[in-house]
């Protein structure tokens, strides 16, 4: 990986970002001064040292016999506060390449990013550390070693897959060193709208303008009249769910509206894999121009240089999802489960992009999508597009708001915190799907995420559970009592 950020030491103090949500992974030879590092910089139960793993399983620190399984402890508690959610600093050499590629991956495996921080110290100064402390008897030439390796692996960090290297060279820059913690882009829990949250406009500008007027937002247009922007008079904002483009008759003017109103704040919006496909193939990257690709780039044809640079720009720059209200609302174009949410990695932009395939193509020679939404248990709302249904319906606390504008059905907004539905029908069919969504009279279809009300999942009642209640708040079952409700 070469996009990696890259601070090469310097003398001075030095301001370091670290993502709130990574895995910090401190890189440097005994006697370096990590843990004084740590210590310094994280809160104790955010950082995972092997001297004291190796304390916890063999009663001495220094018992390099009891390494496999000090390091067996120090990887589950890692890989237990990356699953829920909170940053892991690990205090160890990390000078062998092998060491780190273990958790690169465990960072992977977690989507967060893995940050390296090299502590470069002059093996001198190691050396006259580890001879001060009494408890350590370690010899000069692994700590020779240790340092050869070290080089050795310096330049090669992005490569191994840390998304973020820092190099702090010599004491006097480690110590003056400040750390400043990022947010991750989709983390917007601090904005809790409200919001009107739209599904899939595929180029249908006209029924755009109309869902937003109906909405109550005020459109602007350029003096050539076409819409520039839209504001609420309530300070209403509008989320898009991404796939603005493709298949309809204006895919240009949906972009010059919506990218109006992103820039002035009135609106967000996440990318859709139709974006994603056009940003490579105006990148001139060799992409199957098909799935009304063709129809977008013939418009932007007539549009100037300027704009289709501005709107390569928009599509890239758009960030994978958005966490929104407190933690309680998620938008993504094909959805998110909760796992992945306020994540970053490949998996994580694939799955709100394109969703989970079961690698089957169905009769139509459409892939089969996984229904990720049935087996949905999370806290937070989800609202997403993608597949298009006839009509929106609640799945476990989701909704798909795609109902197929662009082949003839409607667009669809929700209000949010409100929960209404707000849409207008197609002024036409635009396009014909490859496979037909809109029930037919004779045998109605079903939407693909909709839930079998038959089905039951067991662990929704096995086990100790917390209950919401009108009456009584929330409400503890034990595991002994859960289980006669399945019976
Ligand atoms: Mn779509």
């Amino acid at each position: 990986m070469t996009g990696a950020d890259e601070d090469t030491g310097q003398d001075g103090p030095l301001e370091i970002c670290i993502p709130d949500l990574s895995l910090v992974v401190l890189i440097g030879i005994s006697g370096a001064g990590k843990s004084t590092f740590a210590r310094t910089h994280f809160r104790p139960a955010q950082v995972l040292s092997s001297d004291v793993c190796r304390a916890l399983v063999a009663d001495d620190e220094n018992e390099q016999a009891a390494t496999p399984d000090a390091f067996e402890v120090l990887h589950y508690i890692a890989a237990k506060r990356l699953r829920r959610g909170h940053l892991a600093v690990v205090d160890a050499t990390n000078v062998k390449r092998e060491d780190r590629a273990e958790l690169v991956q465990m960072a992977r495996d977690h989507d967060v990013l893995p940050v390296a921080v090299v502590l470069d110290v002059p093996e001198s100064v190691a050396l006259e550390r580890n001879a001060s402390r009494p408890d350590r008897d370690m010899p000069s030439s692994v700590i020779r070693r240790q340092r050869a390796e070290l080089r050795r692996g310096l330049r090669g960090l992005s490569r191994e897959g840390f998304r973020k290297v820092h190099v702090l060279s010599g004491s006097q820059q480690i110590e003056s060193v400040r750390i400043r913690y990022e947010k991750q882009y989709n983390d917007r829990r601090e904005d809790s709208g409200p919001f009107d949250v739209v599904g899939d406009v595929h180029g249908c500008l006209f029924e755009l303008e109309l869902l937003l007027t109906r909405l109550g937002y005020q459109l602007r247009r350029d003096d050539q009249g076409r819409a520039v922007d839209a504001e609420h008079p309530q300070g209403r904002r509008a989320v898009f769910v991404g796939d603005l483009v493709d298949r309809g008759p204006d895919s240009p003017g949906v972009l010059r509206l919506v990218m109006g109103m992103v820039e002035s704040a009135h609106a967000l919006c996440v990318p859709g894999n139709h974006e994603n496909k056009l940003v490579k193939a105006l990148r001139g990257r060799n992409v199957r121009i098909s799935h009304g690709l063709e129809f977008t780039l013939a418009q932007l044809q007539a549009e100037d240089e300027g704009f289709r640079k501005q709107v390569e720009e928009f599509c890239y720059g758009l960030v994978s999802h958005y966490v929104l209200d407190g933690g309680s609302l998620v938008v993504a174009h094909a959805g998110l489960k909760e796992s992945l949410q306020g994540r970053s990695s490949g998996r994580v932009r694939d799955f709100a992009l394109y969703g989970e395939t079961t690698g089957e193509t169905d009769e139509f020679g459409l892939p089969v999508r996984y229904p990720w939404a049935r087996e949905y248990r999370g806290r937070a709302t989800v609202l997403y597009g993608h597949t298009p249904v006839p009509a929106p319906e609640w799945v476990n606390n989701t909704l798909c708001l795609d109902t197929g504008c662009v082949f003839g059905g409607h667009l669809t907004a929700l209000r949010y915190p409100e929960r209404e539905l707000v849409s207008v029908p197609a002024a036409r069919t635009h396009y014909e799907p490859a496979r037909p969504f809109l029930p037919a009279e004779a045998a109605p279809l079903q939407a693909p995420d909709q839930r079998e009300p038959e089905l039951l999942d067991v662990n929704d009642v096995l086990g100790k559970r917390g209950i919401e209640t009108r009456l009584a708040g929330r409400v503890t079952v034990r595991a002994e009592n859960a289980a006669a409700a399945i019976e």
